[in-house]
């Protein structure tokens, strides 16, 4: 299975959804569930439905393209995103700009099935494709006296509607400290079910970080910098009170103005009732032990 969603392929060469949607249920049961075991079989397997296509790519942030849920897929076809390249600085052994091309030729592109929790509370479950980002890290070389990575987007603002003004200071800045960047769950994302990544959804490849609000899930990404300082992400130098650096999807810690104990999940039929929303999104297992002893009320 792994290296075989390609991002050359076309629909055409897609297998089935529903196929796929049967396989990964059965995968999901066995893998990304694991954090969950308690959880009833059944119930799992019904909650790790990916939501379908047409919900992953129609329903959206970009705010490059911006703020309403719909303009993303109506905008992001203007961005240009071959060639691609992502410069490499700060704290790292082989500095430079490397063609995406070229990052891509040796590494073998996984489907990961994640839940996908918004700070808005709204979710839905999304198999991407992609690989670790520890590899590329690990390929760059981080320097010993590095302890972040800051990512940042594309700055384009002829291709970029929403970059010609409103109150966000582009480009659009995430961060992670260096051992949540190495996570094995951490992922480097090129596709949505096995097709190359939408625009809309931050072509041509993203962060993905499954157990934080989705906006560390940055689109578009252009530069990576190892820095020793903790990066000020975008959302935190809007609204620092609302926003944090960390970001842990968490039931207990409620937004100033909104619950977080619950989530809609995107889509039709029964599952789009609220439901509870999981302690780090479902992955406490994979990812607790990274922030024990810190207090995440205050670290939110
Ligand atoms: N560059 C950039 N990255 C971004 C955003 C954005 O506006 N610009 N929005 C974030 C938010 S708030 C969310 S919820 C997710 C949405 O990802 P999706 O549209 O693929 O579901 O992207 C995140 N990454
Ligand atoms: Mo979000």
């Amino acid at each position: 299975m792994a290296g075989r969603w390609k991002n050359d392929l076309r629909w055409s060469d897609v297998t089935p959804l529903p196929d796929y949607m049967n396989r990964r249920q059965l995968l999901a049961a066995g893998t990304a569930l694991a954090a969950t075991a308690a959880t009833p079989a059944i119930a799992s397997r019904r909650e790790l439905e990916p939501n379908s296509f047409e919900e992953i790519t129609s329903y959206n942030n970009f705010y490059e393209f911006g703020w309403d849920k719909s303009d993303p897929k109506r905008y992001a076809g203007a961005l240009t995103t071959d060639p691609w390249a992502i410069t490499f600085d700060g704290l790292v052994e082989n500095p430079g700009t490397y063609d995406l091309a070229d990052i891509l030729k040796d590494k073998s592109i996984e489907d990961r099935l994640y839940r996908f929790r918004c700070v808005e509370a709204w979710s839905m479950v999304i198999p991407w494709n992609g690989f670790e980002l520890k590899d590329l890290l690990d390929q760059v070389g981080v320097q010993p006296s590095a302890k972040y990575v800051r990512f940042e987007t594309l700055l384009r603002p002829s291709e970029m509607r929403g970059q010609q003004g409103g109150s966000i200071d582009w480009p659009y800045v995430e961060g992670l400290r260096l051992d949540e960047a190495m996570n094995p769950l951490t992922i480097m994302a090129t596709g949505i079910y096995g097709m190359p990544m939408p625009n809309q959804n931050g072509a041509p490849i993203r962060l993905v970080v499954p157990w934080k609000y989705g906006f560390k899930s940055i689109k578009s990404i252009v530069r990576i910098t190892l820095t020793e300082e903790q990066p000020l992400n975008t959302w935190q130098a809007l609204q620092p009170r609302e926003y944090g650096f960390y970001s842990n999807v968490n039931p207990n810690v409620d937004h100033p103005r909104w619950s977080q104990a619950t989530e809609r999940r995107v889509g039709g039929g029964l599952l789009a009732r609220r439901q509870p929303t999981l302690m780090f999104n479902g992955y406490e297992e994979e990812v607790a032990a990274m922030y024990a002893g810190m207090d995440l009320a205050k670290y939110y």
